[in-house]
This record gives C-alpha cells, structure tokens and sequence, in this order.
C-alpha cells in the first residue's frame, strides 16, 4: 500500500548520496559492457598456483591505471544466485529471503531497470547468454527490464563439443556473440554472461591449461581451471574490441556475480589461502568479488570503500550521466564522497553485514581485524552497531515489500516511461 511506498521514499532519500563531480556523466554516451564473470571470487586476482597467475588478462584489467577496482565489494546474493546478482545490479533491489525475484516476480512487477533507462536516452540494448532463454525466466524478466534483444541460445551455433555444464563454452559464446554486437547501433548497452566457470568446474581436457590446485577438496580443486578458461576467453575478447575500436569507446564493466566455493568447504579454503583455519569472518570476507569499470580517460586506481552488487546501478548512472535522484534505489553511488554514516555497512540476503568498523555474522560481533568482540564494545559502540543492524533490516525489508507487493507500479520517475512489456520479442527469426 501506499503507506509503505512513504517508508521506501524516506529510506531511499536518506540513503541517498551526492554524485562525485570527478565522475559525474565521466562515461556519458559511451556504449557499455557488462561482462559477467560467473563464480569469480575476489581472491583470484593475483592468485597463484605452483608460481603461475591463474587469471593473467583480467589481473592487467585489475590493475590498469583506466579502471577502477573496488577490492572490498562483496556478492549479496541468496538462493537466486546469478538471478539475484543481475537483479541487484541492475534494479537496485535485493533478491528475496528465498528463492528468486526474476523467477516468481519478474513476469509481472513493474520495474525502472538500467536497461529502460538508458534506452530512454537513446541507447540500445542486450543481453547476451549461452543457455536456453528460459533459465532463471530471463527471457521473461528482460522484457520486464527493457532489453529490447535477447540472445539466448537459439541465437548460436551449436555442435557436440561446443557445451559444458550449463551452456555454450565461453570462448565460443562470446566468439559468436561478436556478429550480433556489430549489429547493435552504437550507443549500446550489452551484458554477456559466461558461465563455463560454474560449480562443479569441470572442464575438458583440451581446455585445461593450468594444474588443479590440491586442496583433495573434489569440488574444490577444478575451480582454478575453469576460471584460466574464462581468463583466456576474455583475452580473445578483449582483443576483439580492441581490433573493432570498441575497446576507446566503450564503459567496460567486469563483475564475478558469487562466490564459487560456498562456505561448506572451509578446510579447502583455509588451504587456499595459505591459513591453518577459517573464521566465520574469513569466511564471510571470502564473499567478495570484483568490481571493475574500465574506460579510455578515467583516473583508476584500486578504491577500498566498502560496498556491494546493490550499489551498481547507482555508480553506473552517476557514471552515464543519467540523473536518477527520483528512482527507487536500495543503494548508493560508491564514487561518491557525500559519505553517510551507514553508506558502508554491506547486508548480506540473511541479515549479516560487514563494514570497515564493525561485522555481524551469526550472532556475534567482529571488529575489522576479525577479532570477536561481541561483548566487548563500549556504549556508543554498541549503538553504532545496533543503528548497523537497524538499517540492515529496514533496507532488505524495504526491498522485500517493494518486490512482493509490486509497489513501483504506484510509481513511475520523473522522465521515465512505463516499460511496455509488450513491445518485445526475443524469438528467433529465421531472417
Ligand atoms: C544459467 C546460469 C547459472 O543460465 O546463469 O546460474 P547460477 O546457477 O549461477 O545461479
Ligand atoms: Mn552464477
């Protein structure tokens, strides 16, 4: 009801920051790229195993002096994994306590997504996967968000060998996504999703290029070849916008979507990252994942704020140039200096959350070294946590009702047009 859209309007104004003027419409017009790197983790940049750099081409992508890499940004996703992360990053909006908004919400609810919008500025727009257009109810959920194309697997080439596990190799997707990017008029707005670094990482022979690691963990030790693969899939695909002159003109955005070892392997994860045991804080600082924006001109560098996937959309827009103090966003621009007490406390779906001053994971307290100190904090400490807490709960609440009761059909933005559902197709015509 409309009382709760009062509550929405007063969390979101408050929450709200500032746009950084360093940043602000830094990548107006510019076509972008949201390449999504399935199940990678954080700890793999820079990983080695015997000496060697698992993940080479997207290492240099980390570090080069165009992008801006958050190392301390962590996947927020529930049961809707993947769906949860393209949800997050490009509505603003939590997934749900379980199962999957794009699942049970996305045919129907009304959304103001990053693909709408941009294509109200003149942008066109796509989503690119090599499984069938029906996983997580995608080909549904997009029209709901604006994407005017789909390429789901019916759009490629497919033999025997071409797939593993849930779709087309990525080499080959992104490959064969090429002849339908050069079709796209420029600006546009196009994610691809990989997915051959996905749980339980196996990959076949002739694709391995780096020794598993030796952890005995069976579901565990694949997971440095699979994610090679994805690195030298981005190598080639990188290589092909440098050659199209797509690599100058465009925002290159790069993001893992969750974690790819879950915390049920924690004697693997102890050994991987060369400790005799994990914390539930280890752990649960084992849920970062990367966030990068690359673009010709921009002032890089590696940015240590504290933040999450529902922080994306904000960033990006202040990047576009796209004002969007009207919408209905649960995050908030990580570039932005108009810093609020709160704007680095990162929930996670189960009401956990992390921050540069104090954690919360299960039922205790950690400071920022991982020490438990859940007895220990002073009085004023002990209300800067519970204000944590409080607005933890009131953000993943918010989201919630905002989804389940469909309340952004009481609300259109300022400039935003209703998305007609209607108006797209993503069946293949045999033109
Ligand atoms: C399938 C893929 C996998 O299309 O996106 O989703 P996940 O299992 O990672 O949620
Ligand atoms: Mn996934």
């Amino acid at each position: 009801n409309s009382g709760d859209l009062d509550d929405v309007f007063k969390f979101v104004k408050k929450n709200r920051t500032a746009p950084n003027v360093q940043y602000f419409g830094k990548a107006k017009g510019k076509n972008v790229f949201m390449i999504h790197l399935e199940s990678f983790q954080q700890f793999l940049i820079d990983y080695k195993v015997n000496g060697e750099e698992v993940t080479p081409t997207i290492n240099k992508f980390y570090h080069d002096q165009n992008t801006i890499s958050f190392d301390n940004f962590f996947n927020q996703v529930g049961q809707g994994k993947t769906s949860d992360a393209e949800t997050m990053l490009e509505t603003s909006l939590y997934g749900l306590p379980s199962g999957s908004v794009m699942t049970s919400y996305g045919t129907s609810n009304t959304f103001q997504a990053m693909p709408a919008m941009l294509e109200q500025r003149g942008y066109s727009t796509a989503s690119f996967h090599g499984d069938v257009g029906s996983f997580w109810n995608r080909d549904n959920t997009y029209k709901s968000w604006g994407y005017q194309n789909y390429f789901s697997k019916d759009y490629y080439k497919d033999k025997a060998d071409y797939e593993i596990g849930y779709g087309l190799k990525d080499k080959i997707f992104l490959k064969q996504s090429v002849k339908y990017i050069e079709q796209l008029p420029q600006p546009f707005y196009a994610k691809l999703i990989t997915v051959t670094n996905h749980y339980p990482y196996e990959l076949d022979k002739k694709n391995q290029s780096i020794e598993k690691t030796t952890t005995k963990d069976a579901t565990v030790d694949g997971y440095v070849q699979t994610a090679r693969y994805l690195d030298q899939s981005i190598a080639e695909f990188i290589d092909y916008l440098k050659k199209a002159g797509l690599y100058d003109n465009s925002m290159i955005v790069m993001y893992g979507d969750h974690y790819g070892i879950s915390d049920n392997h924690p004697k693997a994860i102890a050994q991987l990252l060369g400790k005799k045991s994990v914390s539930s804080y280890d752990l649960a600082m084992f849920q970062k994942v990367p966030f990068m924006i690359h673009m010709n001109g921009l002032q890089g560098g590696i940015n240590h704020t504290y933040g999450g996937e529902i922080d994306v959309m904000p960033t990006l827009l202040d990047l576009l140039g796209v004002k969007n103090n009207d919408t209905v966003q649960m995050g908030h621009d990580l570039l932005s200096e108009d810093v609020n007490s709160m704007s680095q406390t990162v929930a996670f779906r189960n009401g956990n959350f992390v921050s540069p001053t104090y954690s919360k994971i299960g039922s205790k307290i950690y400071d920022n070294q991982g020490k438990v100190v859940t007895d220990k904090l002073s009085k004023e400490q002990q209300k800067q946590v519970d204000e944590q807490q409080d607005f933890v709960s009131n953000q993943l609440a918010l989201s919630d009702k905002i989804v389940t009761g469909d309340l952004l059909r009481f609300y259109t933005p300022k400039g935003f047009d209703k998305v007609d559902k209607t108006k797209y197709t993503y069946k293949k015509s045999d033109a």
